[in-house]
């Protein structure tokens, strides 16, 4: 059988897709289609066609691999006008989710069928594109440009129910879809109804979907596939079907070439690929995990306690005395009392979740538990008493876990007889907010340890990233980078405003000296005296008891707890003292050089963790940066941008700033180096985008 084939039910032909696992419309089945489309049409047999599909998907839409490619025929929307041309009608029998092209081809379709399950939508803005084949012009005339402008924007999809009461479905069954549209389709044929002609571009319509689109413009943050949005919806008002889908397919060939486009849909695929596990195969299965404990009450024990609660799971959160596990559960009980009083969360749901989360003291109370996860203070000795307590009373198979963000976790494994069941969750602040999961893999822990951790990820919300074990892991090793160049780059004559404009200007929400405010400079300082580091601005900074918001200064000044910290002259005279005293010339940098210098170490970093086997890929990574530090998902991650500023010039500007500062360690990494030379990206290293 092949991804297209014809069944001919009575007079209809039942034209079905099955191109596993989301029949995405590539080349071939447009080309089966086309093909099915024209000889339905010519078989005098056939009155009527239905287009229907196999597996859990209609039509997941057009296939996101090909874009960019040299375009194969025919394209999607010839395809779609031999549809919509079709002299027999034609009805879509909707079984799973019709998303983008998918949605398109229903929308040329006479008629669209579905079942109660099914979902419909246009979610091309997510890839930073528009509907490219006729969405944009056929979905506002079939239910208003007011409802369809909402759908298109947020590029979520609509449920079967909603899609019947916008007039997007005419039918909306609970089972035999095909058969239910191959009536109506036979229907359509007998009484040779047009094209429900019914006017939904009203004026009201017009001005209600101008106060829609004046809102978006608002909130666009300079994202190119908003305004092109609205021009290609606007447009149905104003022109012939034609011209309209004309203006669609010019807005959206743009956008495919569009660096954020580009960066989007690398992020689609490596989404989608961080799941796979190298080495481990579908055969290992997770151990079930019906309850969990939380050891420490602090604000990342808290707010890991919530993610089970939030989830369903029972937890019990424990700490050493009842004190401190008061003050957690009265922190996470006014977390929860925020988000009544947004209306995010109702009062009984708030009961529940307090009501799944336990208090207790001592270790004892882990006891029963599938999966311990350890939060305590960030200290060795304190790490290793915990998890030999807990190996003596945690159950068999229980998975006992660490939230440490940078301690070894074979070391801490070594303190219990079961290093076979320990790994690193490593959760990232606010933990009840946060997508990001790195969890930490050893040679040591079962291969259905770490499915288990991934699986539970996923059930908490999270984005868990399969990391390897080494100091600071994927995430916190770069940041260290990162850290280290804005403290030469203040030495050297950047000011801590000019950093993070640089950052923000790059779509960060915000810069290394703001964000080190907001979480205490006190943090990396105890950090980097325990490991006999110096970072003399930072270190001065601290020094002066200037930790940062909490202490109402910091790079800024925070006057009256402001959030939004203002330029100090004190700490600005601070660094240009410490300048003089290293005997240097300070100098101003453009937003351009203190980009490169904030983010070419940090690439070089990624290069090293990939040399190590830390990351198993460099989508990984940029998977990593997205969802735990901030990363502008429109600019794809790290390795993904460094990909495309160029290998080659990044290794440039490295050894120039190894031989700048005499540092050895920012001299590019062998592997940079080598794609570097062989003209290649670390895209490279994998396939999909
Ligand atoms: N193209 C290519 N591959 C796709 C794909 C697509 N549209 N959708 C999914 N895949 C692959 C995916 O990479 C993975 O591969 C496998 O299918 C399973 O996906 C002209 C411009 C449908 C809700 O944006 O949202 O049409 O990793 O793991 O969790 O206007 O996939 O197994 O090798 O996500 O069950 C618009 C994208 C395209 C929808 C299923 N469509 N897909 O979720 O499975 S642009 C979308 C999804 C367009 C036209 C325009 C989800 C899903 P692998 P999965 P899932």
């Amino acid at each position: 059988m092949g991804l297209v084939s014809t069944t001919v039910l009575r007079d209809v032909a039942v034209v079905t897709i099955d191109n596993p696992p989301v029949n995405a419309l590539g080349a071939a089945v447009r080309q089966g289609l086309a093909a099915a489309v024209a000889q339905a049409n010519a078989d005098a047999g056939v009155t009527a066609l239905v287009i229907a599909a196999e597996g859990k998907a209609f039509i997941a839409g057009a296939d996101i691999s090909e874009f960019g490619k040299p375009p194969v025929a025919p394209s999607l929307p010839d395809l779609l006008d031999a549809i919509a041309g079709s002299s027999k009608p034609v009805v879509a029998a909707i079984q799973g989710v019709a998303l983008g092209g998918g949605l398109e081809v229903a929308l040329a379709c006479r008629a669209r069928v579905a079942l109660t399950a099914a979902k419909l939508g246009l979610p091309e803005i997510k890839l930073g594109l528009i509907p490219g084949a006729g969405g944009t012009q056929r979905l506002p005339r079939l239910i208003g440009a007011a409802k369809a402008f909402p759908m298109m924007l947020s590029g979520e999809p609509v449920s079967a129910g909603q899609a019947l009461e916008y007039g997007l479905l005419d039918e909306v069954v609970s089972e035999n879809v095909v058969a239910v549209a191959s009536q109506l389709a036979e229907t359509l044929a007998a009484t040779g109804a047009g094209r429900t002609a019914a006017d939904r571009l009203t004026e009201a319509d017009r001005e209600a979907f101008e106060a829609l689109a004046a809102e978006a413009l608002k909130k666009a943050e300079g994202a190119p596939n908003v305004p092109a949005l609205v021009e290609a919806v606007r447009s149905v008002f104003s022109l012939p079907f034609a011209e309209g889908l004309a203006v669609e397919r010019r807005l959206f060939l743009e956008l495919v070439a569009d660096e954020r486009s580009k960066a989007l849909r690398h992020v689609f695929f490596a989404e989608r690929e961080v799941a796979k596990l190298p080495g481990i195969g579908p055969e290992v299965k997770p151990r079930e995990i019906l309850s969990a404990a939380v050891i420490g009450a602090g604000t990342m024990g808290g707010g890991i306690a919530m993610c089970f609660a939030n989830a369903g799971i029972p937890v019990t959160l424990i700490e050493t005395a009842q004190a401190p596990l008061d003050n957690g559960m009265n922190r996470i009980a006014a977390i929860y009392d925020i988000s009544v009083q947004r209306g995010s969360l109702t009062p009984d749901a708030k009961a529940r979740r307090m009501a799944l989360i336990k208090p207790a003291v001592g270790l004892t109370a882990a006891a029963k538990a599938d999966i311990v996860i350890e939060a305590a203070f960030e200290e060795m000795g304190v790490k290793q008493s915990i998890f030999t307590g807990l190996d003596k009373v945690a159950k068999p198979g229980a998975i006992l876990a660490s939230n440490t963000s940078y301690l070894d976790i074979p070391t801490i494994a070594a303190a219990t007889g079961r290093p076979q069941d320990v790994l690193g969750m490593h959760f990232f602040s606010p933990a009840n907010v946060m997508k990001l999961l790195e969890v930490v893999r050893t040679k040591e822990v079962a291969d259905d340890v770490v499915v288990t951790a991934v699986a539970l990820g996923r059930r908490l919300g999270k984005v868990p990233v399969v990391v390897g074990n080494g100091f600071g892991f994927v995430g916190n090793r770069m940041l260290e980078q990162r850290t280290r160049a804005t403290e030469r780059l203040l030495v050297a004559g950047a000011l801590p405003h000019e950093i993070d404009a640089a950052l923000t200007g790059f779509g960060f929400k915000m810069g290394p000296c703001a964000m080190a405010d907001l979480a205490g400079n006190d943090i990396g300082w105890r950090s980097r005296k325990a490991r006999g580091l110096k970072a003399s601005v930072a270190d001065a900074i601290c020094e002066a008891g200037w930790f940062g918001q909490k202490t109402g200064r910091g790079y800024y000044l925070y006057p009256q707890g402001a959030r939004a910290g203002q330029r100090d002259p004190e700490v600005e005279a601070l660094i240009a003292r410490i300048s003089a005293e290293k005997g240097v010339t300070r100098r101003s940098f453009t937003s351009e050089e203190i980009l490169a210098r904030l983010l070419d170490p940090m690439v070089n970093e990624g290069a090293r963790i990939l040399e190590a086997g830390i990351a198993a890929r460099p989508g990984d990574i940029d998977i990593v940066w997205i969802n735990g530090y901030n990363w502008p998902a429109w600019r794809g991650g790290p390795m993904f941008w460094a990909d495309s500023v160029g290998l080659d010039v990044i290794a440039k500007r490295l050894s120039a700033l190894a031989a700048e500062t005499g540092d050895k360690a920012l001299e590019p990494a062998p592997l940079l180096q080598f794609l570097a030379a062989e003209r290649k990206g670390f895209g490279s290293l994998t396939s999909k985008s």
